[in-house]
């Protein structure tokens, strides 16, 4: 079974349903298509929540400057003043958080490759807090099978499965390669993910939602596959 159903095919009949069929007009509960659903489910069910992707040595680093930036923003986002978190939705403790909060919880920090779904890879190491510490400092509800990411980039925004949000390896990132994070890859805090592929990280991040029920996403409305593991 796991040889003969390729992620790529499952993926290419739930690409060419969802693109027909998704009307990102349409109410939320629409956005999963029957194939996407059936995708996601496979996906979820051969997913390892306890697998640790390889860390890299830093002799595989992308150098400075070649590791590509994307926005859907005309220009560079900035954070607006006064920039803080905001953490809701089935949690105990809802409520907004600075970058200096953030930075009191423990910190993480790896070197594991980023992919994009257009093809290219690149490295570098992250450092930030882990999503399920975050999670507990807030005490998010075991209901919450679902969380979503908004950003004050255009309306970008996702929504993740929380076996993949609450990996060892799912950060939010207010570093890179050492350094505070530049604007262009998400200043002042972004999603990074060993497990999920580019367009699931959502940069300049303003909202983290824990949710019953998933959302959909800025290219998973457009026809992008919702559970995009790695
Ligand atoms: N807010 C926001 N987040 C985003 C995007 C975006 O356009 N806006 N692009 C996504 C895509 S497709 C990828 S590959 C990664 C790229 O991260 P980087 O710009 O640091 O390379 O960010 C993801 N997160
Ligand atoms: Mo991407």
């Amino acid at each position: 079974m796991r040889r003969l159903i390729t992620r790529r095919t499952a993926l290419l009949g739930a690409a060419a349903l969802t693109t027909s069929a998704c009307d990102s007009s349409r109410p939320r509960e629409g956005f999963l298509g029957a194939m996407e659903r059936f995708n996601a489910r496979f996906q979820s069910a051969l997913f390892d929540a306890d697998q640790l992707a390889p860390e890299l040595p830093p002799s595989e680093d992308t150098p400075p400057g070649a590791f590509p930036q994307y926005y859907i923003s005309d220009t560079v986002p900035f954070a607006p003043a006064g920039w803080a978190l905001k953490v809701g939705g089935l949690v105990q403790r809802p409520g907004v958080l600075s970058l200096e909060d953030l930075q009191r919880l423990p910190r993480t920090e790896y070197r594991i490759r980023h992919h994009c779904v257009e093809g290219w890879s690149a490295v570098a190491s992250w450092h930030g807090v882990r999503l399920r510490d975050l999670a507990e400092h807030v005490g998010a509800d075991p209901r919450a099978g679902y969380v979503e990411f908004r950003s004050f980039d255009s309306g970008y925004y996702s929504s993740w499965d929380r076996p993949s949000a609450f990996h060892a390896q799912t950060m939010l990132a207010y570093g890179m390669n050492g350094q505070p994070l530049l604007p262009a890859h998400g200043a002042p805090l972004r999603l990074y993910s060993a497990v999920k592929l580019g367009y699931k990280m959502v940069k300049y991040l303003t909202e983290v939602n824990f949710l019953p029920e998933p959302t959909g996403g800025y290219w998973e409305d457009r026809g992008y596959e919702w559970f995009a593991g790695v």
